[in-house]
């Protein structure tokens, strides 16, 4: 595919509701981005998990879930910011759409990277294994604003260009993690951090690769996907299941990573073979370069075996 490829060639020879999926977020990147310093603040509400929400998030949220159900080919959107999924008025549509509107919102008031996270899913299940995505993408708000986009073939880079608010062009095609891995990432208070996953990060850390954490999972992700290493949120003493969310993160982003090659794991299991128990349920998240992912599962397969001998 030559370098001047537009999102709306690629989408062509995609499935025609990924596409239009695909579109009506891509087309909203100018109005947001200028929408940023005028909704800097706090809503005054609070989302499904009692966080408060910033006016950008519920802005943000109450626009795109607009335009996908606008497309028609959208049945319900699922989201972080809203309690219950919002159903298409007429019943139409035969996709899910499960999505983090802003994600890295506390980043908004430090001009620092976020971005929205989306997983497409060709059913009418709002809960099904992250397995079952048919895409799932995420876009950038960054020096550039771009989008990354998983298929079934590979993982895509798109930036957008300085025209109409719709073109985007391909700056990366079949995106894979790259080898020897260069950088990690780890959000919570280390203090709180597992022995045996303190002991992991410093393994990073004498191996020679960098932090780079910036406080939003699109912003971290994005950077080991262009560099090679590992992102986590790991368990932690006081919340064994981590700070981020299975259904609107971990498994759009899980199955980004395994499509350029990667893994998204729980530390116990992949996270795109989780049944969703519930909407809002949370997750360690471990992703990033298949060995170094691997390696982190052994060492706490070893752990839990050596404490349950005694
Ligand atoms: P902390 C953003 O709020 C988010 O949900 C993820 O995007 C990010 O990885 C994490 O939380 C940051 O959490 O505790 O570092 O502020």
């Amino acid at each position: 595919m030559n370098k001047e490829t537009t999102l709306e060639d690629f989408l062509e020879n995609q499935d025609p509701e990924v596409a239009e999926i695909v579109d009506a977020v891509a087309g909203q990147s100018i109005p947001i981005r200028h929408e940023i310093p005028h909704r800097r603040g706090d809503a005054g509400t609070q989302n499904i998990y009692g966080e408060d929400q910033k006016a950008l998030d519920v802005w943000v949220n109450d626009l795109l879930t607009h335009k996908l159900i606008e497309t028609n080919s959208v049945y319900q959107v699922v989201s972080e910011e809203n309690p219950k999924p919002i159903l298409n008025p007429g019943g139409e549509g035969e996709y899910t759409v499960a999505m983090d509107p802003l994600d890295g919102s506390s980043n908004v008031k430090s001009n620092n990277l976020f971005g929205t996270i989306i997983g497409v899913y060709k059913s009418r299940n709002p809960a099904e294994k992250g397995r079952k995505q048919v895409a799932a993408f995420y876009k950038l708000y960054g020096p550039m604003i771009t989008i990354v986009l998983a298929t079934e073939d590979g993982v895509y880079e798109f930036a957008k260009a300085r025209k109409t608010h719709k073109k985007y062009f391909l700056i990366n095609e079949q995106l894979r993690f790259p080898e020897p891995p260069k950088l990690y990432g780890v959000g919570g208070n280390p203090k709180k951090w597992v022995p045996e996953f303190r002991y992991f990060v410093d393994l990073l850390r004498d191996r020679g690769l960098k932090n780079r954490y910036g406080g939003s999972f699109v912003g971290d992700f994005n950077q080991v996907l262009k560099y090679g290493g590992f992102f986590g949120y790991p368990a932690l003493l006081d919340k064994p299941r981590g700070k981020l969310r299975l259904v609107f993160e971990g498994n759009p982003m899980s199955f980004i990573a395994e499509k350029a090659g990667g893994l998204g794991s729980t530390g116990a299991q992949n996270i795109l073979d989780i049944e969703p128990r519930e909407m809002d349920e949370r997750i360690p998240i471990y992703i990033g370069n298949m060995e170094l992912i691997s390696e982190l599962e052994k060492l706490f397969t070893v752990c839990k075996d050596a404490r349950e001998q005694y």
